[in-house]
């Protein structure tokens, strides 16, 4: 009859949000360095899970220890009352388990600082990053001071003040000083947080000097990114999205003359220490750019061109000897759930010395293919007008 009682709803789906919460925090804190990449080796990927299982059955096993010590005080308070002796002061039992609480909370805090904390992204690869990682540990300092002094309070008063039995709990509803102080102090904090966060980000986007840039088209669609660099002329093409065809994915418009040379890549190849201007847009729906190590992050959005300007300032090379793996590739990835294949959506981002960058753009492949050039009715020779080519391709696509 008892074991029925606690099988209501209630309880069940509390059991059910607490396994969740611990198994999500399991494979939060499982090392994904082996697993995290594709064709990862199926033997890592299904011990992580082995240790997840093992830890939430772990969790089970202790809820219902935890359920049957508690029967047996019941059991023995019962006794006591039967034989007319002093019942279990309760109250004093809900003390020690406060504080109990609190020494495992801060065990698992301090347990998920270090070794989760160890799994954070590497110093920051770019100008920009510096400052807004910075930022981050400025308020995360400020965070876990207020976090362990609340928590020790907040259990160890529940504690002090309970009732003991030779007095009762402590009744103290209010203090208008106490709420004066936690009141005005976070306020103040929050602004000057928020003022400078502001600054910072303004100083980051504020910038709309182009000279000396390296404008990098990326356009997002599902799913994929697509790159285009700017030829010889250091210029990007005009783009049009009613020109957009099978061939010509971009719907760069040929009656610009800066488009000619555009090349198109794979990779995200940048320069260390230059100004890089990625030009950022969308063709379907709402997809993000996003680069971790550079600290960057912008939304790519339908007619809404945008651009993110910052400057790589770590080598791969030198990220690979920082982070002590020889795999190591920055990556460029999508930041919205923007369909099925979301997951998909990364590149990788080189960046490189100098010569190297002028070498390998000298390898990559003009926007402008021969296929492209028969579909816009182009001839070899670039100096014939594709105007004429270029409005028929319209004409179609009405
Ligand atoms: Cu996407």
């Amino acid at each position: 009859m008892a074991f029925k009682k606690i099988l209501n709803l209630k309880t069940l789906s509390s059991a059910f949000a607490a396994m969740l919460l611990f198994a999500t925090s399991a494979v939060m804190a499982q090392d994904t360095t082996a697993t995290n990449f594709p064709g990862a080796d199926d033997a890592a990927k299904s011990a992580m899970w082995t240790t997840v299982g093992y830890y939430t059955l772990l969790l089970l096993l202790v809820a219902i220890i935890v359920g049957i010590v508690g029967k047996i005080l019941r059991v023995y308070d019962l006794t006591l009352q039967l034989q007319g002796k002093k019942s279990v002061n309760w109250s004093n039992v809900m003390g020690i388990i406060f504080i109990m609480f609190l020494v495992a909370g801060i065990y698992g805090s301090l347990w998920s600082f270090f070794v989760q904390g160890n799994m954070l992204l590497p110093e920051s690869a770019s100008l920009h990053g510096v400052k807004t990682d910075a930022m981050f540990n400025v308020t995360f300092g400020i965070t876990v001071i207020v976090f362990f002094l609340t928590q020790i309070l907040l259990f160890g008063f529940a504690f002090k003040y309970r009732n003991t039995g030779k007095h009762k709990a402590y009744f103290y509803p209010h203090n208008n000083t106490i709420e004066k102080i936690w009141t005005i102090i976070p306020a103040v904090v929050l602004t000057v947080l928020v003022i400078t966060g502001f600054f910072t980000w303004r100083e980051i986007t504020n910038s709309t000097d182009v000279k000396g840039d390296i404008n990098i088209d990326v356009t997002g669609h599902q799913f994929a990114w697509e790159l285009r660099y700017p030829g010889k002329d250091g210029k990007l093409g005009a783009k049009k999205y009613t020109l957009v065809t099978g061939t010509n994915k971009l719907g760069i418009d040929f009656n610009d003359k800066n488009s000619y040379d555009d090349l198109s890549a794979d990779t995200l190849v940048i320069p260390v220490n230059h100004s890089i201007r990625l030009n950022i847009s969308a063709q379907d729906v709402i997809h993000s750019v996003y680069m971790p190590h550079f600290r960057v992050q912008l939304n790519a959005v339908p007619g809404l061109p945008t651009f993110f300007k910052f400057t790589p300032t770590i080598l791969t090379t030198d990220m690979r000897a920082k982070t002590e793996n020889p795999k190591f590739e920055y990556l460029l990835y999508c930041n919205k759930i923007c369909g099925g294949g979301h997951y998909n959506m990364q590149k990788v981002v080189r960046v490189v010395t100098d010569a190297e960058y002028a070498d390998w753009l000298s390898k990559q492949k003009p926007y402008l293919t021969d296929g492209l050039k028969k579909e816009l009715k182009l001839a070899d020779n670039n100096n014939t007008q594709p105007k004429e080519a270029a409005q028929n391709r319209l004409a179609l696509n009405n």
